[in-house]
């Protein structure tokens, strides 16, 4: 199948945000006693806020109210949106600038596929805002990752079939979430390893857009 659009996960993928994310979650977690550490937070990729406070909360002394639930969700934000006060261009991965270019020149489109509802405030940051032809994020779907919802929505906003769309992605509930659309599943950084994706690569910087495209 000829690929025509890519989709790139944000978190992990253009930006290493994925791990400012732990670093707020880690906070939440030491003020409240609950364990939590790097192998807990590979879970959280790709999966929404309050889905990720869910799984914290497994490891928690006690059980929490919905009010405390949102009450810690906001909080994390809190955190993890001044973490993304320092953002700059200059945290775009390696390879990404390379890579949307040289896609760019082959005629095909790129869109951004987020779980993420910071992803407008992030694009900003990084200078990337105008630079995909359409934008997918947690503020315009009702399930998250594993759920393809996200890429099909890309998909839809490009005008582009989904079996003609190829997603690049850093977490196994995105590749996942790839595969359950119908698209071609790209797996970099915690991803590389996945054994679904159908390409491979450690880092954006590595994979082949011949490759990626074929
Ligand atoms: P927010 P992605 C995801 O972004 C992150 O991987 C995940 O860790 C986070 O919980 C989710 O966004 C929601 O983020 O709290 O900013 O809405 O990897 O899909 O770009
Ligand atoms: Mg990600």
């Amino acid at each position: 199948m000829t690929i025509h659009a890519v989709i790139f996960d944000l978190d992990g993928v253009i930006v290493s945000t994925d791990e400012y994310h732990y670093q707020a979650w880690q906070q939440i977690a030491d003020e409240e006693g609950i364990s939590f550490d790097r192998r807990i937070n590979e879970r959280l990729r790709g999966v929404s806020r309050m889905e990720s406070l869910e799984i914290i909360l497994r490891q928690a002394p006690r059980s929490y109210s919905e009010t405390e639930k949102l009450g810690l969700a906001h909080r994390k934000n809190e955190y993890y949106r001044q973490l993304l006060n320092r953002l700059t261009p200059g945290d775009i991965l390696p390879g990404v600038m390379a890579m949307l270019a040289a896609i760019k020149r082959r005629q095909v489109k790129t869109a951004i596929g987020s779980s993420s509802r910071n992803t407008p405030t992030i694009l900003e940051k990084i200078g990337l805002a105008d630079a995909f032809d359409a934008i997918a994020d947690g503020n315009q779907i009702a399930r998250s990752k594993p759920d393809p919802e996200v890429f099909l929505l890309a998909a839809d906003k490009l005008g582009i079939s989904p079996e003609n769309c190829a997603v690049v992605e850093d977490a196994e509930a995105g590749i996942e979430a790839a595969l359950r659309a119908g698209m071609r599943a790209v797996g970099v950084g915690s991803a590389a390893h996945c054994p679904q994706a159908h390409i491979r690569a450690s880092a954006i910087a590595d994979l082949d857009v011949d490759e990626l495209l074929a």
